[in-house]
C-alpha cells in the first residue's frame, strides 16, 4: 500500500500493524480490520452502548462523526465553536489506532437558525468563511479528509448545469462551492478535500441525470483550478433498484482519469421495499453492495469505504422509516445484535485490496 503524506503523518493502522510504531490495540484485533473500511457513529450511541465502539474498532480503520461536525452541534451560536463532542470521537479513533474523516462543512441542510437570520450577504460570507477556516484549522493535520461540499445537485435535475438552490447560493451565488474548497485548502493544505453526493448509483432516469450534473460540476470545479481531491459517492442504496454497473464504472473511471480519488462515504441499503425473509433480504442487500463495489473497482481499488453506521441497531433508516411489515430494516453490515451479515463478507472482499 502506497502511503501519501497525510497517511504518513497520521500513521495508518497498516503501519501500526506492521510494527512501525507501538499500538495499544492487540495485533489479533488489528488483524481483523478491513483496510480502508470505516463507519459513521454518533457520540451518544458510542457512549450508550459499548458494543458499538467495540464493533467499529474490530472491523474498521476509520470513523466519521454523523452529527458532531455539522453546524448545529458545532455552532450553538455565532460566537461559539463547540468542538468537545467531535473531539471525543476523535479521541476514540486515535485511542484505537483509527483515523477520522470530517463531515460536512458546507451543506444546504442543517444550517442553524441564527445563521439563516443573517440578512446581508457580506456577513453571510464572513460567517461561512470563518466557520470553514476555524473548523479546518482546528483539525489541521488530524483528519484524513473532509466532505467540504455536501449534496450540491438537486434531485431530478433538469440539465447538467442544474445546481441545488441553497441558503449559501442565495447569498454567494455559485461561488459558495469554490469558496468552501479554497478556504479549506488554505486552512489545511494536506487534508483531502471531497465533494459528496447521493442517488447517482442506479440506472433510474433521475439518478442518471444527477450523475451527469455531478460530473459537470466536478469538471467545472477542476477547470476553475479548485482544490478538489476526491469524489464521494454516498451510496445510500435502494435495495429495489439495481446498480447501474456500466454507467457507474464509466463515471468512476473518468473521475479517476482526472486525478481524483473516489470514496464511498455513506453506504447503506434501504430494504423497506423488499419483501421476503431476513435472509432473502440480506442476500439482495449484499448483491447491491457487491455490484456497487465491483463497478467502482473496475478502474482501481476502493481505498475508502464507509458505511453510515455499522449495526442495524443504530441507523438513520430505522430511526426515520418503518417497513410496512413493522420488521426492522437491515441496511448495514452487522445486524441488531452486532453479528456480521453477508454485507460484511462483501466489505471484506473489496477492502482487502484497499
Ligand atoms: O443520519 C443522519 C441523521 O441522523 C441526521 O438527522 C441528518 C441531519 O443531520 O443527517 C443524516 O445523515 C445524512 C448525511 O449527513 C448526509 N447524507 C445523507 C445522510 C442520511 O440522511
Amino acid at each position: 500500500m502506497k502511503l501519501d503524506r497525510r497517511e504518513l503523518l497520521l500513521g495508518s493502522a497498516a503501519t501500526l500493524a506492521a510494527g512501525a510504531s507501538a499500538s495499544a490495540v492487540p495485533a489479533s484485533k488489528l488483524a481483523q480490520r478491513r483496510p480502508g473500511f470505516g463507519a459513521a457513529a454518533t457520540l451518544l450511541d458510542l457512549q450508550a452502548d459499548p458494543r458499538l465502539g467495540e464493533a467499529i474498532s474490530t472491523y474498521c480503520t476509520q470513523v466519521v462523526p454523523v452529527q458532531e461536525l455539522k453546524w448545529p452541534m458545532l455552532r450553538p451560536d455565532a460566537h461559539t465553536f463547540a468542538f468537545e463532542r467531535a473531539d471525543a470521537i476523535y479521541d476514540f479513533a486515535r485511542t484505537n489506532d483509527m483515523t477520522m474523516r470530517g463531515h460536512a462543512l458546507a451543506w444546504y441542510a442543517d444550517i442553524p437558525d441564527w445563521t439563516k437570520q443573517i440578512k446581508d450577504s457580506k456577513s453571510v460570507e464572513r460567517t461561512y468563511v470563518d466557520h470553514i477556516n476555524t473548523v479546518v484549522s482546528y483539525y489541521k493535520d488530524k483528519l484524513t479528509s473532509w466532505d467540504v461540499v455536501n449534496e450540491p445537485i438537486p434531485d431530478d435535475p433538469k440539465s447538467v448545469k442544474d445546481r441545488r438552490d441553497t441558503f449559501w447560493t442565495q447569498h454567494l451565488g455559485d461561488r459558495w462551492i469554490p469558496l468552501a474548497f479554497r478556504t479549506a485548502a488554505a486552512a489545511d493544505p494536506y487534508v483531502k478535500l471531497a465533494i459528496n453526493e447521493y442517488d447517482i448509483e442506479s440506472a433510474k432516469d433521475s439518478f442518471v441525470a444527477k450523475r451527469a450534473a455531478y460530473r459537470n460540476l466536478i469538471m467545472d470545479l477542476l477547470d476553475q483550478g479548485v482544490p478538489l481531491h476526491a469524489v464521494g459517492l454516498q451510496s445510500h442504496l435502494h435495495a429495489e433498484l439495481e446498480i447501474d454497473t456500466h454507467g457507474l464504472a464509466e463515471f468512476v473511471t473518468e473521475v479517476r482519469s482526472w486525478g481524483l480519488e473516489v470514496f464511498v462515504t455513506e453506504l447503506d441499503v434501504d430494504d423497506q421495499k423488499l419483501t421476503g425473509s431476513p435472509a432473502e433480504r440480506d442476500a439482495i442487500v449484499a448483491k447491491r453492495v457487491d455490484d456497487l463495489l465491483t463497478a467502482i473497482s473496475t478502474s482501481g481499488p476502493v481505498r475508502s469505504i464507509l458505511t453510515w453506521g455499522i449495526s442495524d441497531r443504530y441507523c438513520w433508516i430505522n430511526a426515520m422509516f418503518k417497513r410496512p411489515d413493522k420488521q426492522p430494516s437491515r441496511p448495514l453490515p452487522l445486524d441488531g445484535e452486532f453479528k456480521p451479515k453477508p454485507f460484511m463478507d462483501v466489505i471484506s472482499k473489496f477492502a482487502k485490496d484497499a
